[in-house]
């Protein structure tokens, strides 16, 4: 049986990444709604059938376009929010009306017609691990949000769940590591040192570059989703992860040598306020209940494809990177 879904924040990296998947390995169809932030880009929605893929510019902030959209899909998939800590450090606001009002209206809407919905969250609810903890996050460990956007999503993580529990709506949630590939706006760790290098900068880590990131594709976190949306039980919540763990040092380090460049030459830069020390996630249940398995098993070789990504497609990155580098600059980043 074929679907319609309606996926918010489909213009975005993994929205987009998402929508390229479902359209690839399924019959169902696609309503992309979103606003196009600085973040949204048309191009990431560039050669896909029209007649599988509509894309509406509105704000999931706005009850009126959710109401008329819900009412004509079978199911939810709720990418869109704001989504760079270091952006809500310095300007919190857009991230309580996005990621909480947003998420309400959504779950309104789905209360009113019945509809499934799927919740995209971020590992980042969890808080930090020590460097040599032994335990990574289950779907049990305490929410403990260390930024205003990490703060957001783990409350609306937490609507969701009141929603589910208080007015039965149908709904899963997934909480994922940290993603890399095509099509990430280049204010992003790896994206940014890609573009930089490229432009003859050096490579910027933040405070000692010990920080530990869980990497996985988005391509791999795509098809986790739709196992989940396909398979998974209704109020659970599913952790996304690939067990890639590797300090932010480790990275550069890789990019530099993919790059052909010495592995110190990279600069140390103002740390970030909060910085979390370390993600790790056990992703078990999904392997296990849902028979779920990543693709992109080689780090390097997914990294590699990523930096020759950012060197064919200079077009699709280039309008964002001076602004995105000055915002950076007034903080000595
Ligand atoms: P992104 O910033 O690249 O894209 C967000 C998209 O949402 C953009 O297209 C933007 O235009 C749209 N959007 C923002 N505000 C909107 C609004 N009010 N109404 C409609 N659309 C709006 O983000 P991303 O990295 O693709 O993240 C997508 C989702 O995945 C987010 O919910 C994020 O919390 C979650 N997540 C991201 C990561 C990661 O590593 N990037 C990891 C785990 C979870
Ligand atoms: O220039 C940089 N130098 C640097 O050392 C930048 C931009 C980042 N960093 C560090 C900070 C983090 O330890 O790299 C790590 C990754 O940074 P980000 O790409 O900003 O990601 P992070 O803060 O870990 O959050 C990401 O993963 C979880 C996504 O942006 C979130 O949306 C997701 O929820």
């Amino acid at each position: 049986m074929t679907r319609r879904l309606l996926v918010t924040g489909g213009a975005g990296f993994i929205g987009s990444a998402f929508v390229h998947h479902v359209l690839a390995h399924t019959d169902d169809s696609v309503t992309v709604l979103d606003s196009f932030t600085y973040a949204g880009h048309r191009g990431s929605l560039e050669d896909l059938p029209a007649e599988r893929c509509a894309v509406v510019v509105g704000d999931v902030a706005d009850p009126e376009v959710v109401e008329r959209l819900v009412a004509d899909v079978d199911a939810v998939v709720h990418f869109a929010a704001e989504s760079h800590n270091d952006n809500s450090l310095a300007d919190p606001s857009p991230f309580l009306r996005t990621n909480l009002m947003g998420t309400f209206n959504l779950l309104e809407a789905v209360r009113r017609h019945g509809t499934r919905f799927h919740h995209i969250s971020t590992d980042e609810v969890y808080g930090d691990l020590a460097l040599d903890d032994p335990e990574r996050f289950t779907e049990t460990t305490p929410y403990n949000p260390s930024s205003p956007y990490s703060a957001t999503k783990a409350g609306s993580d937490l609507l969701v769940r009141a929603w589910v529990r208080s007015f039965g709506v149908q709904a899963t949630l997934s909480n994922c590591s940290n993603n890399y590939g095509p099509r990430q706006h280049v204010e992003k760790f790896i994206p940014r040192q890609i573009t930089n290098l490229l432009d003859g900068i050096r490579p910027r880590l933040y405070g000692t570059g010990e920080n530990v990131r869980d990497w996985i594709h988005a391509e791999d976190h795509s098809s986790a989703v739709l196992r989940i949306l396909d398979a998974g039980e209704i109020g659970r919540t599913y952790l996304i992860g690939a067990d890639g763990e590797k300090s932010n040092r480790e990275v550069v380090e890789m990019i530099l040598g993919l790059m052909g460049r010495p592995a110190d030459d990279y600069d140390h830069v103002n740390d970030r306020a909060g910085h979390d020390l370390r993600y790790a996630i056990d992703a078990a249940p999904l392997r296990e209940e849902l028979g779920w398995r990543p693709r992109y098993r080689d780090f390097e070789a997914g990294l590699a494809a990523t930096i020759d990504w950012y060197r064919e497609n200079e077009r699709w990155w280039r309008p964002q990177k001076a602004a995105t580098e000055a915002k950076y600059q007034l903080v000595g980043q």
